[in-house]
């Protein structure tokens, strides 16, 4: 079966964690992706977090997958060269490197244009224009920068961090998006554009809600916050929520069965107004559907604390996969907990391809990240990682045109296994 971006070639010039995620889902919606790395070293997450001494690391693999790889000096002469041929060849070049690198290497967007008017030019940077365009930037500020750190975490405590990469592959999704507009519009126009992905701007995207209240702070206190209920003044910013759902519709993490030794053993509740009679129903409570007290949504305001707390002396008595199976049917939303254990040995997500075991020559099989997006006419088969520079003699051969008496020539390029390669034949 073809797929959805068979034909388009990408010149991946990413490293790290926000531009490979970006050209891993352009490799899995068929394009071919030709990763330029330096030579010896290659991307610095190769060898970073080494599970398996002289294998590429989890980190690199997990985020390269499906692609090509090629060595390059991209600060030498031929290096240039050859990145020139390169651009020339490619739809779309996507890099993340640290603002001005690319046009101190001699690549400026008016320079690409000149090489190529339908290229595609996609960055990510940590800022767009503005005071802090220069810097470098990684996951965790951005998300201080995008306001994700001052709202997360409890009234009490520093803001903090989540584990979601929201800063990073958050944005390459931004990327890959906006790169896809940019692919669609060139055929109306035959002209590329450039397509820029800052991860503050991606990050603060994702907490417009937290914006949202910023606003609605300004006419008065957020009475769907924890802190209404429990008398706490509102200060001038967007606090910290806790485990308050930020939909409006009160919600908490609750204990169930076993909590007292496993640190997973938790499940979301959320009282849904339309849900509240069954809720008390499930609970034992049946008393407060009627009581004015407690059957409207704004009765209930200030005495959150005292309901969760009852709705968990209930959730304490079931796992946590029970009150799913009970509150489910009833249209009670409510969600489990899942370790990174459990989600690893779901079978289910196997069959579905959003964890996939890949095996790799250097450290044998692994689990990774599937496409998180199905198509029905595109499907993704996840193949591994390349080797560091593993197709830079096909790449320079099959793409380029080069001879072999030129790739040899390439020698100080970085090509050396390309040369190796073609003097043996
Ligand atoms: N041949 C020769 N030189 C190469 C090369 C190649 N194939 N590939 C890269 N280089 C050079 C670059 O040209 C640059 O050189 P100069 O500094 O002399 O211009 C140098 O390698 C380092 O690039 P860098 O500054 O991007 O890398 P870094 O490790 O210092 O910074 C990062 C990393 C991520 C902070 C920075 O790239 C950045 O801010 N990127 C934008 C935001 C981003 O994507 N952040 C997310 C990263 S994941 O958390």
């Amino acid at each position: 079966m073809t797929k959805a971006l068979d034909g388009v070639r990408i010149l991946d010039f990413t490293h790290v964690q926000s531009g490979p995620t970006c050209t891993q889902l352009l490799a899995w919606f068929g394009a071919d992706v030709i990763k330029v790395e330096r030579p010896g070293e290659g991307d610095a997450t190769r060898k970073q977090l080494v599970d398996v001494p002289g294998a590429d690391s989890l980190y690199f693999t997990m985020l390269n997958h499906n692609k090509r790889s090629i060595t390059l000096n991209t600060k030498n002469d031929k290096g240039k060269e050859v990145l020139e041929r390169l651009v020339k060849s490619c739809d779309v070049l996507v890099e993340n490197f640290a603002p001005g690198a690319l046009d101190r290497m001699g690549f400026t967007w008016e320079r690409i244009q000149e090489l190529n008017p339908r290229m595609i030019m996609a960055s990510v940077k940590g800022f767009g224009p503005g005071p802090y365009e220069d810097c470098k930037v990684y996951e965790n500020v951005a998300q201080c920068a995008g306001g994700s750190a001052s709202t997360t975490g409890f009234l009490d405590g520093p803001p903090l961090v989540t584990g979601a990469q929201i800063g990073d592959s958050g944005t390459g999704l931004n990327l890959a998006l906006g790169i896809m507009a940019a692919l669609f519009q060139r055929e109306k126009t035959g002209r590329g554009q450039k397509v820029l992905a800052p991860m503050q701007d991606g990050v603060l995207n994702l907490c417009r809600v937290k914006l949202r209240d910023q606003q609605r702070l300004e006419k008065g206190p957020l009475k769907e916050y924890s802190q209404y209920g429990e008398g706490i003044p509102f200060g001038e910013a967007t606090p910290r929520a806790g485990n308050d759902s930020g939909g409006g519709q009160p919600g908490r993490i609750l204990k169930c069965k076993g909590w007292e030794s496993d640190p997973n053993a938790y499940t979301y509740f959320i009282t849904q107004a339309p849900a509240w009679k069954k809720i008390c129903d499930v609970i034992g409570k049946p008393e407060w559907k009627e009581d004015p007290e407690y059957a409207t949504p704004p009765a209930r305001l200030n005495k959150l604390s005292e309901i969760f707390a009852t709705i968990e002396a209930w959730t304490m008595t079931k796992t946590k996969f029970e009150v799913m199976e009970i509150c489910n049917p009833l249209d009670i939303p409510v969600g489990p907990i899942l370790s990174m254990k459990e989600i690893a040995e779901d079978m289910s997500l196997r069959e579905t391809g959003t964890i996939v075991e890949v095996d790799h020559p250097e450290r044998g099989k692994y689990l990774s990240v599937g496409c998180p997006i199905k198509m029905s006419d595109s499907p993704v088969e996840v193949t591994r990682s390349p080797l560091l520079g593993e197709h830079t003699s096909e790449i320079l051969a099959d793409v380029l045109g080069y001879s072999a008496e030129e790739i040899a020539e390439l020698k100080e390029i970085g090509a050396t296994e390309a040369v190796k390669k073609l003097a043996a034949e």
